[in-house]
């Protein structure tokens, strides 16, 4: 197979329309390729979602920069659809806990979550009980923007919202881990609440929760593996 395309990307016509610029790519050498690859999969596989955090404080510089990591996410259409809130107010942080709390003792102790599911996440050991929201220093959470909302007020559509937030939340999850510290994937079910004390408009919806911060010292995580490359991959 050539490199010979037929179609070049941009074509002039294309460019004539539209500002493109040169990608600066850097080539790694293939002995380093690998070295990396394998140093940033096992940094990765060390990685675990941890539920209780210690209350020490977390310079606000690292959440940003975790912030400004995730946005270099891809996204459909190239729309960013994504808001992060960061804080580390305790009022709103109790108030945070008091509200996801509620809901999850619904969802816990008046069967909001059927067997089949209850029965799913028996292993993690998870209840109603979410003090880790009030003892991490910093909690964030990511707002999916549904539709955009224009200079006169319309309503610009967003694609591919889900995907391209995921996207951002993934990468968010392994800047928090590179730099040393560890975060929870939690989804306190329905989170609607958050846009109130948030105070996001409601073309705002929200993803994702993290508690951020150290890991409490001693701090358990259930003991579970990993799928093997033999049961994700398949090379045809
Ligand atoms: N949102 C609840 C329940 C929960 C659901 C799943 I799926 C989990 O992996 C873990 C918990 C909670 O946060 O407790």
């Amino acid at each position: 197979m050539s490199d010979h395309y037929e179609y070049p990307y941009p074509s002039t016509e294309l460019e004539s329309q539209y500002p493109f610029h040169s990608y600066d790519y850097q080539r790694i050498p293939e002995h380093d390729m690998q070295q990396r690859a394998l140093s940033f999969f096992e940094e990765m596989n060390t990685r675990r979602s941890i539920r209780m955090f210690s209350s020490e404080p977390v310079p606000q510089q690292l959440i940003e920069l975790a912030v400004r990591t995730a946005s270099t996410a891809p996204s459909g259409a190239h729309k960013q659809p994504w808001t992060f809130v960061a804080t580390q107010n305790r009022d709103i942080k109790k108030a945070i806990r008091d509200a996801a709390e509620e809901e999850e003792r619904t969802n816990y102790l008046e069967n909001r979550m059927n067997a089949d599911w209850q029965h799913a996440i028996a292993p993690l050991g998870t209840d109603h009980h979410k003090e880790f929201l009030e003892i991490a220093p910093w909690i964030v959470v990511l707002f999916e923007q549904r539709y955009e909302i224009a200079e006169d007020e319309s309503q610009l559509k967003n694609y591919y919202v889900k995907e391209s937030v995921g996207i951002a939340a993934g990468l968010f999850i392994a800047a928090l881990h590179q730099m040393g510290l560890s975060t929870l994937t939690h989804t306190p079910s329905p989170m609607k609440f958050l846009n109130h004390i948030l105070e996001r408009p409601t073309n705002e919806r929200p993803f994702c929760l993290f508690p951020i911060g150290y890991p409490l010292d001693g701090v358990k995580v259930p003991d579970i593996r990993r799928k093997e490359l033999n049961e994700i991959f398949y090379l045809l």
